[in-house]
């Protein structure tokens, strides 16, 4: 065996005798071997070699037709207690895991090979970094893991005879929808993950581990693990201010952390650096301040809305060493498009189900709506020269945000944290494509973290109040809500978003500076119509004024929606009802 971790060799075996792979392949990290895979992924059509000149490095493939995102209705939380995933969550118990789910694996690797993908989330061998070993059947998510995390033998050299890892057990088996479970067990630190092979099903080392178990682990040592971008605003000056933002999935996240500062800001010398663009892991460092680092080491980003002009580092970060999925294949060039990316669909081309498509007279989509580019971190233009700092980088604000059709003004200010607690457990959003399920329906999505909590809500609130009691609260990072996603009367967007949302960050910086004025409103404080810097942009005045309105009435009807969503929690902190009750005042 490769490794002497005795823990190790002890679960490989298990995992051997329970599927029966024909062979067991270490995955080292090395290009020789991932280009190895490749070609074999080519041979059985998992993967399509892309135009190597204008797209070098870069892959195509097709996840099953009924395995296109998240589903959070097979996932669960197999804890001994159902009381401790909480309301939230599914919960199954281990026992029933093992009768229910643990056959699914019996002999499902029979004829297959059994890749060991040991990786690091975090840089290899930092103390904050923390490791997991994946095993799988499928070449595609070797490959994604392969750029998205760190892996390989480096890691099993820091694992060493006795580090601890996390268990990552995955097989797509049949790909049936029916037997498909993504199973969590926080005690043993444990993923079971069956019959899918995409996304935040099967890239492991990403929700399952760094949102749902490691948010376990956080709340034991005392650190956060949240679904947060993190994003520096470099100053003409030099200096860097860096804010971390929760947006449920396909909200924006991605787009943020690389916005490209509008010209007038440009010209000024503003820059933006991006550090992580989906998962923060956040601990309080030695200064008082909370620091939040990056545990990814590459980008899964949503593909349809994604362009030169919304996000042109985005762009930059797909053009090379780049895995495709469920995108439109324009068979002409061998290259790849989705709606959104410019006016010009191919014509020649095939959709994401491999059926022939032409842009110019389709009445389908070609691109699946949560079609994705698997991306290295290290191509992103504005990659931060912290990325791979394993402390982080020290957060001045934290932003929470959702698609609000009405409710919620482009921006708002908490209080104090303990507010700033009461609005991110207030956080509502329209549902979008990331997970199956209905679009666009208002749900509840607590820190945008709804599906990631790995267990009960209620004592995941408590955790952020506990957070939140040091004893100097002046350093903690000031807490926000924004909302790019207001609509006018016609249902269109009235905020132009993307770079301009550098605006509002600008504002919300300014604010824990101390350098701006606000204005108080029942729900937080907003900034008045001047304390927003809109040179260069054509915002009507009327514009601005539906953006920053706080609609009392609105807000009446949303404290009775928060009223019931916390009416779902036994163990919903004191504090929370507070915080609710003195919002029903303010409103009147
Ligand atoms: P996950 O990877 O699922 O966690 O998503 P994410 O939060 O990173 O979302 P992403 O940045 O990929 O954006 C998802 C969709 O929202 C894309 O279609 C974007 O074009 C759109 N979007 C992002 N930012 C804005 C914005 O400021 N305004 C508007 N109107 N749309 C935006
Ligand atoms: C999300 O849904 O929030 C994602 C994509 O970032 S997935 O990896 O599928 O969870
Ligand atoms: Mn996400």
């Amino acid at each position: 065996m490769k490794t002497t971790n005795r823990a190790l060799q002890q679960w490989l075996a298990y995992c051997a005798d329970l599927m029966k792979p024909d062979e067991v392949v270490w995955i080292d990290g090395t290009e020789a071997q991932l280009e190895q895979l490749r070609a074999e992924g080519m041979s059985t059509g998992e993967m399509i070699k892309l135009n190597q000149e204008l797209l070098p490095g870069c892959y195509y493939h097709h996840s099953h037709p009924n395995d296109v995102a998240r589903v959070e209705g097979r996932t669960y939380i197999c804890c001994e207690q159902q009381e401790d995933a909480g309301p939230t969550n599914n919960w199954m118990s281990p026992e029933e895991a093992r009768t229910r789910v643990l056959p699914l694996f019996e002999g499902c690797m029979a004829g297959r090979r059994m890749y060991v993908i040991p990786y690091s989330m975090g840089p290899v061998g930092s103390p904050l970094s923390k490791i997991g070993v994946e095993v799988t059947d499928s070449i595609y998510v070797v490959l994604s893991m392969a750029i998205m995390t760190r892996v390989g033998d480096r890691v099993l050299e820091v694992l060493g005879e006795n580090g601890e890892f996390v268990k990552g057990l995955h097989s797509k088996a049949q790909l049936s929808e029916e037997d498909r479970y993504i199973l969590h067990f926080p005690q043993s630190k444990e993923i079971w993950s069956v019959n899918s092979g995409y996304g935040g099903n099967a890239l492991l080392g990403k929700k399952c581990f760094s949102l749902r178990i490691a948010s376990t682990i956080g709340r034991e040592e005392g650190w956060m693990a949240e679904h947060m971008l993190i994003l520096g605003v470099e100053y003409p000056n030099g200096e860097v201010r860096y804010v971390a933002a929760a947006f449920p999935s396909a909200c924006g996240k991605t787009n943020l952390a690389m916005l490209v500062p509008p010209e007038g800001y440009r010209q000024k010398g503003f820059k933006v650096w991006c550090v992580g663009d989906d998962i923060a892991w956040i601990r309080p460092g030695e200064d008082g301040r909370l620091y939040a680092m990056n545990p990814e080491n590459g980008f899964f980003g949503v593909a349809p809305g994604t362009s030169d002009k919304t996000n042109p580092n985005a762009m930059a970060s797909t053009r090379r060493n780049t895995i495709f999925t469920n995108v439109v294949r324009n068979l002409d060039n061998n290259t790849v498009w989705w709606e959104g990316m410019d006016k010009n669909p191919p014509e020649n081309a095939v959709d994401w189900l491999g059926n022939p498509w032409n842009g110019k007279t389709a009445t389908v989509k070609g691109a699946q709506p949560n079609s994705r580019f698997t991306a290295p971190a290290i191509n992103c233009p504005c990659i931060s020269s912290e990325f791979e700092n394993p402390k982080g980088v020290p957060l001045s604000a934290m932003v929470f945000g959702g698609r609000r059709a009405r409710t919620a003004p482009l921006v708002f200010e908490s209080f104090d944290w303990a507010h700033g607690v009461f609005v991110g457990s207030a956080m509502a959003s329209e549902t979008t494509a990331a997970a199956a399920g209905q679009i666009g329906v208002v749900r509840r999505d607590p820190m945008a973290m709804l599906p990631f909590c790995g267990y009960n809500m209620g004592d995941y609130f408590a955790h952020w109040l506990r957070m939140g009691e040091v004893p100097d609260p002046g350093k903690l990072p000031k807490i926000f809500h924004v909302n790019w996603f207001k609509q006018d009367e016609q249902g269109a967007f009235i905020w132009p978003g993307f770079g301009e949302n550098l605006r509002v960050l600008e504002w919300i910086l300014a604010r824990c500076a101390g350098e701006i004025g606000a204005e108080d409103t029942p729900i937080g404080r907003l900034p008045r119509p001047e304390d927003l810097n809109l040179e260069g942009l054509s915002l009507e005045p009327e514009a601005l004024k539906a953006l920053l309105q706080v609609d009392e009435a609105l807000w009446r009807q949303e404290v009775e929606g928060v009223a019931a969503f916390y009416d779902k929690f036994d163990r919903l902190p004191e504090e929370l009802r507070r915080q609710l009750e003195a919002l029903k005042r303010r409103l009147g």
